[in-house]
């Protein structure tokens, strides 16, 4: 195993034990750990220019004004995207709600076809139930074949009954599975197919570039990204943002507002009423400052290396069963197993004694579990500041739970 990244000390709260045990933190598919650099950040903007943005015309204002825009700069050129394609939400779900109303909705009518895969998040299912019952659109689902990947034959099928949208995840929060997103946007486009893409497992593990992508929508939380939690972006391209509606409406989102009606203001902001989360989006400012001083490639040898050495690890402990690719270049992030016929909750409690953080259960992807023929899955995912050591921690334990209930 080559050199691993060093950045425990970065994160303060390695430096607490977890039920008298060291923590070890293998949950980040849920939420990351935040750095100090984010936390300094978010503190710093309370304690020094704390101040509502694109109000004041006194400096305070303006300060947390520039730090604001400038977090949209960054996050814009992480992605490759221009600034004003950037719109702050509060996280992935809303960003996808958003596409789905402003987007989409106004589009459908009864039996339109909306295409999804069958290995969503909730959060990629429901705003799109919801504006099916509306309007009497049709869902359609891409299916897995057995080894967790898309069947790219069914997705070509299915796009040539020109749904209003296709809308995918790029990387399966349960298998881990990274999806082709340039083939599918290349094969949705040729059927004249808008996408959107979640981006909430990806974003956080690899370079994504939504030019070369070249995909209608891109979604992501910031949480997951070392960022603060309740901050999160919608990555629209600019035509589509300047001829959507806004959803909500209030403060900063008008030009002018009159008794009778009102003008929207310029993208993004049309689409960011009210006062927003200024710390948090600052926050997500410093943690983009932060994956790019480690390098975003740097952090994804680390991760795809430690997948590997738990793919491996796992292998060596009797009646695990691990689903989805097996092979660490086609996965990212997280591995989700079953340990025999224990049930993932009493599996995730015996690792939680010691010390050892892992989710467990449907993972919000209750299609996907029906689909699997299970109703839940221990997860185990890792990021830049788990080791070697951790996943020996995580296998040891699961000896020790097969030692309890005599697996
Ligand atoms: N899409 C995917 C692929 C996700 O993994 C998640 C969250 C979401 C959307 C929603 O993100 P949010 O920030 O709006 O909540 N996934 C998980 C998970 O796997 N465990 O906890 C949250």
């Amino acid at each position: 195993m080559k050199k691993e990244l060093s950045v425990i000390k970065d994160f303060p709260i390695f430096s607490h034990k977890l039920n008298k045990k060291r923590l070890v933190y293998l949950d980040s598919s849920a939420t990351s750990q935040k750095p100090k650099a984010v936390i300094n950040e978010v503190k710093r903007f309370y304690e020094q220019y704390n101040a509502n943005v694109h109000r004041g015309l006194h400096s305070l204002s303006e300060i947390a004004t520039r730090k604001y825009e400038s977090a949209r700069m960054k996050v814009a050129q992480f992605i490759n995207a221009q600034s004003k394609e950037i719109i702050f939400v509060r996280n992935t779900t809303e960003a996808i709600n958003l596409a789905a109303y402003s987007f989409v909705k106004p589009k459908l009518k009864r039996g339109d076809a909306i295409l999804l895969t069958e290995m969503e998040h909730h959060s990629n299912i429901v705003p799109w139930q919801l504006i099916a019952r509306e309007t009497g659109a049709i869902l359609g689902y891409v299916p897995l074949n057995n080894e967790g990947r898309l069947d790219m034959t069914a997705a070509e099928k299915m796009l040539n009954n020109k749904p209003k949208i296709f809308a995918f995840t790029h990387v399966s929060n349960v298998l881990g599975t990274i999806n082709p997103v340039k083939r599918l946007v290349e094969m949705a486009h040729a059927h004249g197919v808008p996408v959107l893409v979640d981006g909430a497992q990806s974003v956080p593990h690899m370079r994504v570039d939504v030019k070369d992508l070249d995909c209608d929508f891109f979604a992501f939380s910031g949480h997951k990204m070392f960022g603060p939690t309740g901050v999160g972006v919608l990555y629209g391209k600019k035509e589509h943002l300047q001829a959507m509606e806004p959803v909500f409406g209030g403060g900063d989102m008008i030009k002018e507002v009159g008794f009778a009606s009102s003008t929207w203001n310029d993208i993004p902001w049309k689409f960011e009423a009210g006062t927003p989360n200024i710390a948090g989006v600052i926050g997500l400012g410093a943690a983009v400052d932060y994956i790019n001083e480690l390098g975003i490639g740097k952090i994804k040898e680390h991760n795809s290396i430690l997948l590997n050495y738990l793919l491996e690890g796992l292998k060596k402990v009797n009646h695990v069963h691990v689903y989805g690719p097996r092979n660490p270049e086609e996965i990212c992030g997280a591995v989700s197993f079953n340990l025999g016929d224990m049930h993932s909750h009493d599996v995730t409690s015996v690792l939680d004694g010691e010390g050892i953080c892992v989710r467990s259960g449907h993972h919000c992807a209750m299609p996907l579990m029906e689909k699997l023929g299970i109703s839940s899955t221990v997860r185990a995912s890792v990021h830049v500041y788990n080791t070697k050591k951790d996943v020996d921690a995580l296998i040891a334990a699961l000896e020790k739970a097969r030692r309890i209930f005599k697996i």
